[in-house]
């Protein structure tokens, strides 16, 4: 034990499928056996997981008879009785199966569509029966890889009614629930709908139930854009959106590699990590990511200890940074100000819009201002490097 050591409070969380992983990748079988839910349970609690995630069928299989559900879901939570493990999040399976080939809110095909809207009610109810208050939708399969295959336009009306339809579900059943919509700009389609949070965030505007619905972030997912993952989190968090959040690491523009947390792009993983910290975000910090194709089981286990050992050591950076004097002293040096634009501070009125006009600027003064960001981001670098 070490002041790293994983607790409840941290809230960390870990999808069945993830530590669960069987190893198989586009161009190889899987290298590792099938674990059972209760196993992954077990395997999670010995890491120190403080919840586990599912997709319907990573729990129930597809075409499991009544009985056998049952029997799964009482074993499942006996687990979680056993080992103290929560249940905050879950999601539908709306892209392994065939019927899903073209999408499934968004498949040519009513009958499809009408099949995935049933799948996810059934999918609901099992996640609200083992606490989920979370809601996740990855549409996986939602996009194309010819647009002379179907309108955007039909697209966007046909995942708009989804998840209307969804969230009136969600209401006439009184469920404790809220939605939590995750993008990414492809695969395994070739261009996914709705693909980064800034598309997402425009989208959530025109459903009929806008404050039940949110984003679920993916570093991954926004790193596979070549974006900036904090901003793009700072702004669902702005929008009052961050419902929920998906920790991973990747390099840019690279298929999805769900690496480690923090184990490639350390930087934007401690920026990320510090404005989670900073802002007092309480959800799950939840790590959608998988152990190397090389890795058993024993070092999964490790993969899984890794992802939360790292979220806390760039915790602990974060408040090593804003205790540090002298990164705190550049930082008010850069954003001083002396009241002199504070007319400015309650917005627009004519005598604010007269007194700017009046107001007189020296742009070589204001451009040769002195802003000594080389001399920050190095004490953020040695901060980071461990030598401050
Ligand atoms: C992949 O990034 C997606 C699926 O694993 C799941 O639907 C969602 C849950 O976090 N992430
Ligand atoms: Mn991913
Ligand atoms: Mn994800």
């Amino acid at each position: 034990m070490d002041s790293y050591t994983p607790k409840p409070e941290h809230k960390f969380t870990f999808g069945l499928w993830t530590v669960g992983n069987l190893g198989r990748d586009p161009f190889g079988e899987p290298t590792r056996s099938r674990l059972s839910p209760v196993e992954l349970v077990r395997l999670l609690a010995e890491a120190g997981a403080y919840g586990v995630n599912f997709h319907d069928n990573d729990l129930v299989p597809i075409d499991a008879t009544a009985a056998e559900r049952d029997r799964i879901v009482r074993e499942f939570k006996q687990a979680l009785a056993d080992t103290g493990l929560v249940v905050p999040m879950a999601t539908t399976n709306l892209f392994t199966d065939p019927v899903f080939k073209d999408g499934a809110f968004t498949s040519n095909d009513p009958a499809v569509r009408a099949y995935a809207l049933q799948k996810t009610m059934n999918a609901i109810d099992l996640g609200v029966e083992l606490g989920a208050k979370v809601y996740v939708f990855w549409g996986g399969r939602e996009g194309t890889e010819t647009d002379a295959s179907k309108n955007p336009l039909d697209a966007a009306k046909w995942f708009r009614d989804a998840l209307n339809f969804l969230c009136e579900y969600v209401l006439d059943n009184g469920y404790d629930l809220k939605f939590a919509l995750e993008p990414k700009p492809n695969e395994p389609r070739s261009d996914l709908y709705l693909p980064s949070v800034g598309a997402m965030l425009g989208f959530i505007t025109t459903l009929d139930h806008p404050d039940l619905v949110g984003l679920n972030p993916e570093v991954a997912h926004e790193h596979m854009a070549g974006l900036n993952f904090m901003h793009a989190v700072a702004q669902a968090w702005d929008a009052g959106k961050l419902f929920h959040i998906d920790l991973n690491d990747q390099l840019f523009g690279r298929y999805d590699q769900d690496l480690r947390f923090g184990s490639v792009m350390l930087k934007q993983a401690f920026f990320l990590v510090k404005f989670l910290e900073d802002v007092g975000y309480t959800g799950s910090r939840h790590f959608d990511a998988h152990a190397y194709r090389s890795a058993d089981y024993e070092d999964v286990k490790e993969f899984a200890r890794g992802c939360m050992r790292t979220y806390l050591i760039l915790k602990e950076k974060a408040q090593r940074f804003n205790n540090d004097a002298e990164i705190q002293a550049l930082l008010r040096e850069i954003t001083a100000d002396d009241g002199v634009y504070a007319f400015l501070a309650q917005g627009y009125s004519r005598d604010a819009a007269a007194q700017l006009r009046a107001t007189p600027f020296d742009r070589a003064t204001l451009g040769a201002r002195r802003l000594p960001y080389e001399r920050l981001d190095q004490l953020t670098v040695e901060l980071l490097l461990g030598v401050r």
